[in-house]
């Protein structure tokens, strides 16, 4: 029945809140949920889940350039997946309503050092509110490493299921050379539950100048029998590269899972060349053709907390640091005193709609601090065409510098 896992007293709010996705499509952040699926943490942290494996980060740079390094990008993409699209199950019982960040919202943290590998740095701006635009850099300077992404995200509703498709892609900068990564589609399940759990669904690429991996994700009962499952396609990048049925920005795709070999069987220019690895992006996956043998990646290992900059809410953080900013949201939503963390949210939310009215009536704009906007982006231009992907140009927010003194 509806809401087996949501508290009684809830479960009218609940419905209502499933009316409303259901007659809504756009953006679901702004909508007003129960206080039992509320998550006290803002998506201005989520860029965080890019680098909680910071060796296998680390490991792209020592990897030889070519193919070598290109599936350290693609073992360190695959071991990201499980923080960013399982962990609040995890941790929270479910996935969570985050709260959604204002214009300005900054997020510093960073990975310490271990071994010499460096430390690597975490920079986080919410760049638009309306639509929710999330831009971020995470960079290990000793290693030469760069990531520079941005991402939005666009929700329709069928079948009961939530589908969010993501909008950004992110550029890796490894000693000079650039790797494109685009994002994979999530359906969210469970809805009717009150119990929300995340699928991958598609496919994304991540496109360096001489190879292009194809990711592609089958849920349950489609073709292994298990949740969370994945395809990865390493080919030598030319006009030639695979192609999913679907590129990652469109709709559908299940064709391209069991299609796709034989599409390709007759190119034999990519014979011997090419890698294939299967498995859950969860757990673990296995080597099916190419250079190895055995496990490709395991994401029970790695796993390391960030260390947030300026230390608690009340230690020496600015006034937009998400952490500050929401202190006390947070609090009213873990202690469950949702009295407390409604008040607290209207008094952010007065305060924007204040700072938007005084910033039309001056003719002002806000000012970002770490990032630029531009229309285009000539490195997704350029890579993008070795994957033919779709569409064949976004715009990017240019990271200008700025980092706070203590990561500097
Ligand atoms: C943000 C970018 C990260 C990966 C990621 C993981 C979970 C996604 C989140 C992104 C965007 C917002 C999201 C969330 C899961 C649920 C939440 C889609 C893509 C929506 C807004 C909340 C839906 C509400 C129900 C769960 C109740 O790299």
């Amino acid at each position: 029945t509806v809401g087996d896992a949501v508290p009684a007293s809830q479960r009218g709010s609940w419905s209502s809140f499933l009316k409303s996705i259901a007659s809504f499509s756009g953006d679901l952040s702004s909508l007003t949920a129960p206080p039992f699926i509320l998550s006290p943490t803002s998506l201005t942290e989520f860029p965080a889940y890019w680098c909680e494996r910071p060796d296998l980060f680390a490991a792209i740079a020592d990897a030889k350039e070519g193919e070598e390094r290109h599936l350290a990008v693609l073992k360190w993409f695959i071991s990201t997946l499980k923080d960013q699209y399982t962990s609040r199950n995890e941790e929270l019982g479910s996935e969570k309503k985050p709260l959604n960040p204002v214009l300005g919202e900054l997020f510093y943290a960073y990975w310490p050092d271990k071994n010499g590998r460096g430390q690597t740095n975490l920079l986080v701006e919410q760049v638009s509110h309306h639509p929710p635009i999330t831009a971020y850099v995470i960079e290990n300077k000793t290693k030469g490493l760069k990531l520079v992404g941005h991402n939005a995200q666009k929700t329709t509703f069928s079948a009961g299921s939530v589908i969010v498709k993501q909008i950004g892609h992110a550029v890796l900068t490894v000693k000079g050379v650039e790797y494109v990564i685009t994002l994979p589609r999530l359906r969210i399940d469970g809805l009717w539950y009150g119990s929300p759990y995340i699928e991958l669904i598609d496919s994304n690429h991540i496109i360096g100048e001489n190879f292009v991996s194809l990711i592609e994700y089958k849920g349950k009962g489609y073709f292994s029998g298990k949740s969370h499952s994945f395809k990865a396609t390493v080919s030598p990048a030319s006009a030639e590269a695979p192609v999913a049925a679907t590129s990652s920005s469109s709709g559908g795709g299940l064709g391209a899972w069991v299609g796709y070999g034989s599409k390709n069987s007759s190119s034999t220019s990519l014979s011997g060349k090419e890698h294939v690895v299967e498995g859950t992006w969860h757990e673990t996956s296995s080597w099916v053709k190419g250079a190895g043998k055995g496990k490709f990646h395991d994401s029970s290992i790695g796993k390391e907390d960030f260390v947030v900059v300026g230390g608690e809410p009340n230690g020496e953080m600015g006034e937009f640091e998400t952490r500050k900013l929401w202190n006390l949201v947070a609090k009213g939503i873990r202690e469950g005193d949702f009295e407390l963390a409604s008040t607290e949210k209207s008094k952010i939310e007065n305060d924007q709609r204040q700072r938007r009215k005084d910033e039309a009536a001056a003719n002002t704009k806000w000012a970002l601090k770490h990032f630029k906007h531009e229309a285009n982006d000539p490195i997704y231009e350029r890579l993008g065409k070795f994957a033919k992907i779709n569409p064949p140009t976004e715009d990017r927010y240019t990271f200008v510098g700025n980092w706070p003194p203590s990561l500097a």
